[in-house]
Order: structure tokens, then sequence, then C-alpha cells
């Protein structure tokens, strides 16, 4: 398995298609400092390789892990299935999905029991923000440089205000 000395959380897809969308998790890690590893498993076609990963998540030192997937996506609800970890759950709009909805409904629906917390269709960048919010439970810095993030946005919008106040109709 692709692994990054260190890794903190776990990125995997369910196809090498999904990549557009899961890499934004990855750049935002990598904005905020958070080692990841990413790699491909698929429910449906490499499903013993799925249960090694999650049965093995843990103990490798991982503390969450991102699962994207499209069309009938089992791939994050049956990753949570076996690990004690937390698992955020990103439904992709694929070739195979009827606009994405049969990705959005199967990754969020889970049973009681085993929940997967789900990011909107392609919401990958917010996936990324919310595994680095998970691992900062327990990493000061990690909340700082989270904390900063949040600054930047906010700065962001305001520096738009007047531009949208004085704009001329
Ligand atoms: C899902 O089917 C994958 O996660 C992907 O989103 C979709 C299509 O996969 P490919 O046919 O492109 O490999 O399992």
């Amino acid at each position: 398995m692709d692994k990054q000395a260190n890794a903190r959380v776990g990125i995997i897809m369910g196809s090498a298609s999904d990549l557009p969308v899961m890499e934004l998790t990855a750049k935002v890690l990598k904005e905020l400092e958070v080692p990841f590893e990413m790699t491909v498993i698929s429910a449906h076609r490499t499903p013993q390789r799925m249960m090694a990963y999650a049965a093995s998540a843990a103990e490798r030192g991982l503390k969450v892990i991102v699962a994207g997937a499209g069309g009938a996506a089992h791939l994050p609800g049956m990753t949570a299935s076996v690990t004690p970890l937390p698992v955020i759950g990103v439904p992709i709009k694929s070739s195979n999905s009827i606009d994405g909805w049969d990705s959005v409904l199967s990754i969020l629906q889970m049973p009681a029991g085993v929940p997967v917390a789900t990011v909107a269709l392609d919401g990958g960048r917010n996936a990324g923000i919310l595994a680095a919010q998970v691992v900062a439970a327990g990493d000061e810095a990690l909340l700082g440089r989270l904390a900063q993030f949040k600054d930047a946005l906010k700065a962001k919008v305001m520096d738009s205000v007047e531009r949208v106040e004085n704009h001329p109709i």
C-alpha cells in the first residue's frame, strides 16, 4: 500500500477516474501540512483489498479515512463498517452516476451505528478540511493553522464587501 511516512489521513477512491475530485482532498491537506496517503480501492472490484485496508488503518497510525466513490458508492460505508476510525464520504458525480444522487444517497443514508460524515457532491476539498479538523483534535499546532485558514476565508469575504456595496447598477 502506498504509505507516506507518518500518514494521519488515508484517502481512498473507488477508481482512478475519481482522482480529479479526490486530489482536492490531498491538496488542502498538503496546504495544512497534514501527512496523508492516497490510493485506489474498489469496494466492488477489490473487496479483499478494502477489508485489509480498513482493518489495518488504525494500527498503522491513521486517524481518519476520506473515501470517495461514485454511482453505487459502497466504499465509504463498507470501510466504516470495519474500522473504528471516523470515515468521511465524498459522493462523486461519476460517468455511471444518475446526476450524483445515487452516490449521495448511498453514502449518506447509513444504518444506525455506522456513521459516515458525508460532504457535498464532489466535495473533495471540504472533506480534506474536515479530516484536518479531526486530526487537529489532538494537535494544537494544526488547530492554529486551521484558525489561520478560517481567518483567510473571512478576509476574502471582507475584501469583497466594499466592491459589492459600491457596484454600479
Ligand atoms: C465507482 O464507479 C468509482 O468510485 C467511480 O466513481 C465509478 C466509475 O468507475 P470507473 O468505471 O471509472 O472505474 O465505483
